[in-house]
């Protein structure tokens, strides 16, 4: 059970983000509707939402989850691996440590994006990607082991579809594994049930377990129906315009 979360308004320059997709540029009065639902559905999930102010300095800065891990035994305030956003963790990390006292960081040269880091009870599958670098990684791994968890790596950096670990794969309580279909024959996952995801619906890969309820992208219809099927209780929100920046649902919250 999740019972706080973290989220930071859009700034008036998100558009000006990081972004490897050719989807338009996202719609400001859109940007702003479809993220004060994304908060309005998280308190409806039952969680005591923290609110930051947008940062101008930081144009990717409402995408939080990249900037710290959250767990039931400790924190750890990331590094992340572009350098536009490194500065975000200085300006969140008061907020963090106002929650977690004793949280540690990832240093040089090591580098870590919270979107490559995936939870999975007492699992921890670690992204290394263009952002999550292995010394990143091996860091995360040994403060990880230290609040008695286990992890192990998956390397994405041969794929080019996914931006972040999580924008293929999303654990969804029930031993269940939300994942695209290019990533599901991965070993690793061999003892999971894995609800597979189209090749065409590939961005809903990353949805979000909160509480009783999965947060889904609006659009996509198999997905939707395999949640709803096997029992769990999905929370469809429009996220056209953060997709547009390589923005996922997971992206726009820390949740703990
Ligand atoms: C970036 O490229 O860093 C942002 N435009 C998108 C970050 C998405 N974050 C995530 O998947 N955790």
């Amino acid at each position: 059970m999740f019972t706080k979360t973290i989220a930071r308004i859009p700034g008036s320059n998100f558009a000006s983000g990081l972004t490897s997709v050719d989807l338009g540029v996202p719609h400001l009065d859109l940007v702003l509707a479809q993220h004060a639902r994304y908060c309005e559905a998280l308190v409806e999930c039952g969680l005591d939402l923290t609110v930051l102010n947008a940062d101008l300095r930081y144009p990717d800065s409402t995408f939080v989850e990249d900037t710290a891990i959250l767990t039931a035994n400790g924190a750890v305030l990331t590094r992340p691996g572009a350098a536009t956003r490194e500065g975000e963790v200085d300006v969140i990390r008061p907020v963090i440590r106002s929650f977690f006292p004793q949280a540690s960081s990832i240093h040089a040269p090591g580098t870590l994006d919270g979107g490559d880091i995936c939870e999975a009870e007492n699992h921890f599958f670690i992204g290394v990607s263009h952002r999550t670098n292995e010394e990143g990684a091996r860091q995360l791994a040994a403060h990880l082991a230290a609040f008695d968890y286990t992890s192990s790596v998956i390397d994405i950096r041969s794929m080019t579809s996914i931006l972040h670990l999580k924008s293929g794969i999303s654990y969804i309580g029930d031993n269940t594994l939300v994942v695209m279909e290019e990533m599901a024959d991965n070993p690793q996952f061999r003892n999971l049930n894995l609800l597979r995801v189209s090749a065409a619906e590939s961005y809903a890969a990353n949805c979000v377990r909160v509480n009783d309820r999965v947060l889904v992208a609006e659009g996509y219809p198999q997905v939707l129906n395999e949640l709803s099927s096997r029992g769990f209780n999905p929370l469809v929100l429009d996220m056209s315009e953060f997709q547009k920046m390589d923005g996922g649902l997971s992206c726009l919250s820390l949740r703990f």
